[in-house]
């Protein structure tokens, strides 16, 4: 008799992923991790750098206490980052682009492995850390390289998103319209305990869609979602 494994994706989430046309795709740490990239909590873990928690040397305090430190924190990652390469999650979500008519991809992430893989018009809640910023005219700079800025003098720092800072203008807004209007939201690789970007899905829910969570482990959101994947998501994608 010839032996078969039972699809972890549900014949509703088939029929839905059939039939929808706008999507929300929200992605965190998880969908990197498979390409090596570190996440900041998962597995009963913390990131810690230099004996510090991330969430004190990755705060807005840090960069007005100590710019130096957090730039040898960047730096450390993004000489990390450097050699990594987008995994089948990330392959998968952008492939996705051609299979619907309006497909937002809105990311946690700052480590642009979404856009190497061919996603376009992503929306970076937390920034990117390729980017530097000028800490008192904003003016953004493409490369890493010098700690001045060309504008104004001033020093750069990263530009991401630290703890206790806002995100960027108008990214909230757009994954939130996004959100409202999504028939189907994919909620893949966070721990969705960081705000507001954890407020998305709930949004995505309240509004009608169809709320559909990739991760190996339970979070705060798993209960309230309508369909939960338990798996990594360079494994359950592709079979979606
Ligand atoms: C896999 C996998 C595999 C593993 N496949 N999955 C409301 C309530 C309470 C607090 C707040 C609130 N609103 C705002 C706040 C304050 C704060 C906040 O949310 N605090 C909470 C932690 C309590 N938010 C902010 O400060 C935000 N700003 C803001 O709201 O401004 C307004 C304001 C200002 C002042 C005061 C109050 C409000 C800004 C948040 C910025 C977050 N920045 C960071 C650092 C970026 C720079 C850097 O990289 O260093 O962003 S923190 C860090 O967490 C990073 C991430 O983007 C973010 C989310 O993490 P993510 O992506 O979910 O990753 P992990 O590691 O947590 O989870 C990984 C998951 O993957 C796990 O679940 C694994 O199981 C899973 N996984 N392998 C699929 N193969």
């Amino acid at each position: 008799m010839e032996s078969q494994t039972a699809s972890p994706i549900s014949a509703e989430l088939r029929r839905r992923f059939n039939s929808a046309a706008r999507v929300l795709v929200l992605t965190g740490a998880g969908v990197s991790a498979e390409s090596g990239v570190p996440t900041f909590r998962g597995g009963g873990n913390t990131a810690v750098w230099k004996g510090m928690p991330f969430d004190v040397i990755s705060s807005a305090g840090m960069v007005e206490r100590d710019l130096p430190a957090v730039w040898e924190w960047f730096d450390y990652r993004r000489d990390l980052l450097k050699a990594v390469k987008p995994n089948a999650a990330h392959v998968t979500i952008a492939g996705w682009q051609h299979r619907f008519p309006d497909l937002t991809l809105v990311t946690q992430n700052i480590d642009g492995l979404h856009q190497k893989a061919g996603s376009h018009d992503v929306i970076e809640l937390h920034g990117n850390i390729w980017r530097a910023r000028c800490v008192t005219c904003s003016m953004t700079s493409e490369s890493n390289e010098h700690r001045a800025c060309v504008g104004c003098g001033d020093h750069l720092r990263p530009d991401v998103v630290l703890f206790g800072e806002l995100l960027p203008t108008g990214a909230y807004d757009r994954a939130a319209d996004a959100a409202l209007g999504a028939e189907l939201c994919f909620v893949i690789g966070t721990s969705a305990l960081v705000y507001p970007a954890a407020n998305l899905p709930v949004m995505a829910k309240r509004a009608g869609a169809y709320v559909v969570e990739v991760n190996p482990e339970e979070t705060p959101l798993s209960d309230f979602c309508d369909e939960v994947l338990t798996g990594k998501a360079g494994d359950i994608l592709p079979l979606i």
